[in-house]
């Protein structure tokens, strides 16, 4: 046993045992090597407790470390000492105020010349400051204020930090990503329609719009000549004699190509352009098939999917932020002002707003329900049966924390409700979940088999 190093009158230790008696700390070692089948690690703690105690009581000690194999290892610019200063030559903004009296301790010193900067050591050039309660190295930049109105740098020679006001440009936001908080590219956004249908624009607001013409969904309203331009034009249709509408035609007008997408009797998508995948306009623009869904994707980051059935999704790239129309929305990352019809004039009903982006003089449709909107009797069971998306401990909970289940749980109730009950329509509504779930990138889970909805 090495423990016995401790109290040996040759050993490193030997200037400490008449201040300090060795024998316990010399049973401690002992049974803590026991415990753990003598680990090398155990032997060193013990040893290193005994010289702590030792140097707090200001005896010296002799090299130990090296020849009991116990090494300490120290990062970069930094090295050992076994009697080093307890009070270290620090960055201004981290300088001890007061004299160093304290016993040496051991451990990592700064090499000559660096001084200690947060966790590692620095020429004086190279120095941090101290702002806010958090340590920033030398030279680095960041953002400060709630809205990030100002841009910070730490000057390490002077330990101070200056900042200049400062703010987001039009494609970014101010919040966190990765754990650094600042300006960051706005995020893609996705607007969808489905079921009644229920609308979501790309700002996240949800709203009903029943009309059952041809209607924008999203086109490029900008005179920035750099975005390429799209038009998605969705046409809506009564469903099964029922008062619930449904997309049932997906248009995409892009780089000069008008592909369309369109539901037949079995409610299977059929595009317009034979021998899926297609690439258009050398290559820029990409048509295919990925299980039910039908996508049209570009090269610039536009990507419309359209189930055959129920749920159309326009996604478009942050470049876009503020520069789109449509029912959905401006993407400018506010909620309230997406009632924008064409003329620029901001509405309060969606059935008004909904109508001013009809397009084509289909006289066989309407832009309104009026009297005959469609009303839910009795939406206890519907709700009832719809709380499946809701429950925390449900198939779907895993997307709780990307999708706030809420919007597509009034969603289902309604629909199921007018559908009289119709079981397809209570799967349908979690497909839809689960999809927008799949545009959040939340790891999806299966969750069909704990659902009455087999495929
Ligand atoms: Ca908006």
């Amino acid at each position: 046993m090495h423990c016995s190093i401790l109290s040996s009158p040759s050993g490193p230790f030997a200037q400490c045992h008449s201040s300090l008696d060795p024998s316990a700390k010399v049973e401690d070692c002992i049974s803590s090597l026991q415990q753990t089948e003598g680990a090398k690690e155990a032997l060193c703690e013990a040893l290193r407790g005994y010289a702590v105690l030792c140097q707090q009581n200001g005896i010296v000690l002799q090299e130990w470390r090296n020849i009991t194999d116990c090494e300490f290892p120290c990062p970069t610019n930094s090295h050992y000492e076994l009697c080093g200063t307890s009070c270290p030559a620090a960055c201004p903004s981290l300088s001890f105020p007061y004299l160093c009296t304290q016993h040496c301790q051991e451990g990592c010193q700064c090499d000559d010349g660096l001084l200690l900067s947060g966790d590692h050591c620095v020429p004086p050039i190279g120095c941090g400051c101290l702002h806010e309660g958090r340590y920033r190295q030398g030279g680095e930049r960041f953002w400060h204020g709630e809205q990030c109105q100002s841009l910070c740098i730490c000057d390490g020679t002077t330990g101070f930090v200056r900042c200049n006001p400062s703010s987001c440009s039009e494609q970014e936001t101010c919040r966190i990503v990765g754990g650094e908080y600042g300006c960051h590219p706005q995020p893609r956004a996705t607007c969808s329609a489905s079921g009644d249908p229920h609308y979501t624009s790309f700002d996240g607001r949800n709203f009903d719009f029943q009309g059952t013409c041809r209607y924008i969904l999203s086109t490029v309203c900008s005179d920035n000549q750099d975005l390429p331009f799209f038009q998605v034009v969705a046409k809506n249709e009564a469903w099964n004699g029922l008062p619930v509408s449904i997309t049932v035609e997906v248009s995409v007008n892009v780089s000069g190509h008008l592909v369309l997408v369109s539901r037949n009797k079995r409610g299977i998508a059929v595009v317009s352009i034979k021998n899926l995948p297609v690439l258009l306009d050398s290559g820029s623009v990409s048509v295919y098939s990925s299980g039910q869904n039908t996508f049209i994707t570009t090269d610039f980051g536009l990507s419309v999917s359209y189930d055959g059935s129920w749920v159309v999704r326009v996604t478009v790239p942050a470049n876009y932020s503020g520069a789109t129309c449509g029912l959905c929305g401006n993407f400018n990352g506010q909620t309230n002002d997406d009632f924008r019809i064409r003329s620029g004039e901001l509405v309060s009903s969606a059935s008004q707003f909904g109508a001013d982006w009809k397009v084509g003089n289909d006289t066989s449709c309407d832009d309104e329900c009026g009297d005959s909107c469609a009303r839910c009797q009795n939406p206890v069971s519907a709700r009832s049966q719809c709380e499946i998306l809701r429950d925390r401990q449900g198939p779907v909970s895993f997307c709780h924390s990307y999708v706030d289940p809420e919007a597509y749980f009034n969603d289902c109730a309604f629909d199921l409700c007018l559908s009289e009950y119709q079981h397809d329509v209570l799967c349908r509504s979690i497909q839809t979940y689960v999809s927008a779930c799949q545009s959040a990138n939340a790891p999806v889970l299966p969750w069909r088999q704990n659902t009455t909805c087999r495929k």
